[in-house]
């Protein structure tokens, strides 16, 4: 494992030289001394990066040149995802198989941003008709400069490649804070870019602590864009930063999403989605659907299932054969949650299921898929987000009901519906106040739709042809034509 920073391609030891613990949260054990950068490790990163954009050759060479090297870093991931996988699982706790598929989702992350990058040098320019025939015009794109990305916990190499393999198709350079939680495969991609031939400065990494690291990030004037995705009080600073000297910034902040199932559901197949929706990943997923919406008539027979289903689910350290729960990444994020639960009991939720640390797992951060009901539509539970597996479930009367309960919320990134009409499904994804929605399933991403949310869920998109779009200025170039005097 990596102990020092990745500055302008050398691996260097943080100023201030301090540490700061990472922690096997299955475990609690201390497994690592990660390096604490601060401000003056930052402002070294940001200056490399500035020189690596303002001195080339990254920022003018053609995108395929980008794209080669792109791709060498997803082969390289590809070929250590294995390893990677393990390191992600010790770090963040997450199932193994769940970190191998990140480690493929990241690889892929970073082949279709290659794509994206060759695409750029075959429509270099685009033509725009103007109303006057005597001028001509014509839009070209840009890299924007150096992009500073911070990015949270949950998904720690894959939420990386979500900012870094769009900024440096589009031709940016960046510098990386991740996570103070799960340092440990950013600083991975670091040694990863330098095999894969990266030139120096074109990709920093400093690890540290959100107010030492991020905070001077977000502030510093030589970043001309900002890529944030975490928590919205610290999104909200970030823009605050961001407003001093107008860098643009793109914003993945929380939510609170809705899963409206209709009647003539299977039953079945909603408990699958269900499950998958807020089990998945420890619940610990931006779009998790953490509030199920059922219509009456299916109600107490889903929720009968859904207790019977979560309670089988195997809870244990990711490394072991078939878990299928891990621990929550900290003692931070555990406390939060059972704090949520116990919130929700004492404004008058009934727990149908889980709600305890697991018989035998005395140690590490584990906690029983939780099922909560009853509780009030402004309660804490059912507005806020926990950020752990537990999901609030509630009747609905009829259409109009559930979807004014869907998006009574301040947040908006995903929804899901599901219901066997097809038209009714289509009615009710057009309704929805959210960025993402699903029919029939809940939480399926691909790197090539937009990712995003509504309301204080954010502002942008990622991934997709608009991820790339983060990271690029547009100029107009318009020439007059004529040979008579203006
Ligand atoms: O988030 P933070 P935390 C939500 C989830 C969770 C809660 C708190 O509800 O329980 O946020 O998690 C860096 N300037 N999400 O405390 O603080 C920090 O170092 C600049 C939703 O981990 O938002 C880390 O790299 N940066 C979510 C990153 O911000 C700062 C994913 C995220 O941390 C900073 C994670 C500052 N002042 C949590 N303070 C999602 N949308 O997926 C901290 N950071």
């Amino acid at each position: 494992m990596r102990d020092k920073l990745f500055i302008d391609g050398q691996w260097v030891a943080p100023v201030e030289g301090g540490t700061f613990p990472v922690i096997d949260p299955a475990t609690e054990e201390t497994i690592f001394q990660a390096p604490a950068g601060t401000a003056r490790d930052i402002d070294h990163a940001v200056g490399a990066a500035r020189r690596a954009f303002d001195h080339g050759p990254w920022s003018r060479m053609p995108g395929r040149e980008r794209a080669a090297c792109l791709r060498r870093i997803a082969g390289i991931i590809l070929a250590r995802k294995e390893e990677l996988a393990r390191i992600e699982v010790r770090d963040n706790g997450k199932p193994l198989p769940e970190a191998i598929w990140d480690m493929e989702d990241t690889a892929g992350c970073f082949s279709f941003y290659a794509g994206l990058a060759e695409e750029m040098d075959e429509n270099p320019e685009e033509a725009i008709a103007l109303s006057e025939p005597r001028f001509s015009s014509k839009v070209v794109r840009e890299p924007i400069g150096v992009a500073g990305a911070i990015i949270p916990w949950n998904y720690p190499l894959l939420m990386a490649s979500w900012k870094v393999a769009p900024a440096l198709a589009a031709g940016c350079t960046m510098v990386l804070k991740p996570s103070e939680l799960t340092p440990l495969t950013a600083l991975e991609l670091g040694a990863i870019a330098e095999e894969a031939g990266l030139p120096a400065g074109v990709l920093n990494i400093v690890t540290g602590l959100g107010p030492d690291a991020g905070q001077p990030l977000s502030e510093h004037p030589g970043v001309d864009k900002l890529a944030f995705t975490g928590s919205v009080p610290t999104g909200a600073k970030i823009m605050a930063a961001a407003a001093r000297d107008i860098k643009n910034v793109s914003l993945e902040l929380g939510g609170k999403s809705p899963f409206v199932v209709f009647a003539d559901s299977d039953i079945d197949k909603a408990v699958e989605w269900i499950m998958f929706g807020i089990f998945w990943n420890q619940g610990q997923v931006c779009s998790a659907t953490s509030r199920v919406l059922v219509e009456e008539g299916l109600y107490p027979a889903l929720l009968e299932r859904l207790v019977e289903e979560a309670a089988k689910i195997r809870i244990g350290n990711g490394l072991a054969d078939g878990t299928l729960l891990g621990p929550l990444v900290s003692r931070g994020q555990y406390d939060k949650v059972l704090a949520a639960i116990e919130r929700g009991k004492a404004e008058g939720a009934t727990v149908c299921g889980g709600g305890q640390r697991p018989a035998g797992l005395n140690t590490g951060y584990f906690l029983e898929p939780t099922i909560l009901t009853d509780m009030a539509e402004d309660s804490f539970v059912w507005t806020e987000e926990i950020f752990g597996p537990v999901v609030c479930v509630k009747p609905f009367r009829n259409e109009q009901d559930a979807i004014r309960m869907a998006n009574d919320s301040r947040f908006g990134l995903a929804a899901a519906v599901m219901s066997k009409d097809r038209a009714r499904c289509e009615r009710v994804a057009r309704a929805f106040r959210a960025g993402i929605v699903w029919i029939n399933c809940s939480q399926p991403t691909f790197t090539e739709a937009p990712w995003g949310g509504y309301k204080q869920s954010g502002i942008g998109r990622e991934l997709g042809r608009w991820g790339l779009s983060n990271y690029l200025e547009i100029k107009q170039i318009t020439a007059f034509e004529a040979d008579q005097p203006w």
